[in-house]
């Protein structure tokens, strides 16, 4: 196991120039941009599931990477994944990870060993963090895999089920919380439903609120400081989530009173299912106050899926980043990498070229929309295209006026507004010219 990682050295900034394809070009965690380092910027995580998890099946075919902790089973195979774990996010030099429950313990056959399998290996988990001082940016329990879950986890039909899902969040909300985590994710993987015909929606839904609704209480029983998240996605694996997008999530926790309590970990690919732009999804966010986290990844075009490739879309990262840097970024979230090398990608130094260009994909995309907000121009365009709502009849209108003051103003003053030009070309060389 030790030789593993051992034919690479740990990941360093050597700058665009280089020609060693295991150093980082363009995130060099030091540089201030803005006023804070890329660091502080893209609290950069790696995540234990595609990393450390999975052996490379598909639907098609087994396992292709071979990975020697693979070889082994239960509590030894835990712990082996555990060193693995700590030794690839201490040589890339990421101060984050994240993990579901079942990630990181020896695999339980009941409840009860559930609970007593995930306490042995939070215990060494906390040993670790404390040997290295990488941190924790969420955990999360997984209430999908098992086949208890087939049909939901709080909204399954059979309530015995709901309780354990319930079991499975407090205890990983109590984990993530003595670990010092700084968010606890929620994602709806089976929440949802194949078919219709079987399904009771709204008592499904409720039930989902009631979960939520009982993890805000525990946060603030167990006085866990870091913020709830859902983490949207609009299906697979079933073939409708009720988490489906930014905005769905919003009139779900308004419609019960949590939107004050949960924020939202966007997910690039996600975004991507569910027909909307990562920059819609971001900007929805911030303008309806649940802004919390980013899952960076990619689909691929012309899969239907998700494939959860490294995101490297340049233009999407700098439009996404043009939001966050005019919203004040991440508060507690941060990118987590919820990417994966390819099946073929079966060599250790895989994992690093992956995460490597995921991080200086990211850093390009901070400078080119640093650039973009130090310049100006796009803001004073956007600035100048609504400024008649900040003069008087804009501030009339939103807080004054009546539906017949309006009418009669208008008629009066013999109002005439002239079509300006939306100037779409002009704002998307802007982001050409930036990348
Ligand atoms: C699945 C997905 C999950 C969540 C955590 O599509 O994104 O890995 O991020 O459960
Ligand atoms: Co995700």
């Amino acid at each position: 196991m030790k030789d593993f990682f051992a034919g690479v050295d740990p990941i360093k900034f050597e700058g665009p120039e280089t020609s060693n394809p295991l150093a980082f070009r363009y995130y060099d965690k030091n540089q201030k941009v803005l006023g804070k380092t890329m660091e502080e910027h893209l609290r950069p995580s790696i995540c234990y599931w595609h990393t450390f998890c999975w052996d490379g099946f598909d639907v098609f075919g087994g396992g292709t990477f071979n990975r020697p902790w693979h070889q082994l089973s239960g509590q030894e195979m835990a712990d082996a994944k555990l060193d693995i774990a700590f030794e690839f996010f201490t040589k890339m030099d990421f101060p984050y990870f994240c993990f579901h429950d079942v990630d990181v313990m020896a695999p339980a056959a009941t409840m009860k060993e559930h609970v007593e399998n995930f306490a042995v290996i939070v215990d060494k988990i906390e040993e670790k963090m404390g040997e290295t001082g990488k941190k924790l940016l969420w955990g999360t329990a997984n209430v999908f895999s098992n086949p208890r879950y087939m049909a939901g986890a709080s909204t399954n039909p059979d309530p015995e089920v709901f309780a354990c899902a319930a079991t499975q969040v407090r205890h990983a909300m109590d984990a993530t919380n003595r670990l010092g985590g700084e968010n606890y994710v929620f994602w709806g993987g089976r929440e949802g439903y194949d078919t219709l015909l079987n399904t009771k929606v709204d008592r499904e839904m409720d039930q989902l609120a009631r979960l939520l609704t009982l993890a805000v209480e525990h946060k603030h029983k167990i006085g866990f400081k870091g913020t709830l998240l859902i983490e949207p996605k609009p299906h697979e694996p079933t073939k409708h989530q009720y988490d489906r997008d930014t905005a769905t999530v919003y009139g779900f926790l308004k419609k019960h009173g949590l939107e004050n309590e949960i924020a939202v970990n966007i997910e690039t690919n996600h975004a991507t299912l569910a027909g909307n732009a990562m920059d819609h999804e971001v900007a929805m966010a911030y303008a309806l106050g649940i802004f919390g986290s980013i899952d960076a990844n990619r689909g691929d075009p012309q899969n239907g899926w998700d494939t959860d490739q490294f995101w490297n879309d340049q233009a999407e990262i700098t439009r996404t980043m043009i939001h966050m840097l005019r919203n004040g970024g991440f508060t507690t979230g941060g990118m987590n990498f919820d990417s994966k090398v390819r099946r073929q990608s079966i060599d250790a130094a895989d994992l690093f070229h992956g995460h490597i260009g995921g991080i200086d994909a990211l850093a390009r995309g901070l400078l080119s929309a640093a650039k973009i907000i130090e310049d100006g121009k796009m803001d004073e365009f956007l600035n100048e295209r609504y400024a008649g709502w900040d003069k008087d009849l804009g501030q009339w209108i939103m807080n004054t006026a009546s539906l017949e003051d309006i009418s009669e103003r208008t008629v009066k003053d013999n109002l005439d507004p002239k079509p300006k030009s939306g100037r779409q070309e002009y704002m998307e060389n802007i982001i050409t010219y930036a990348v």
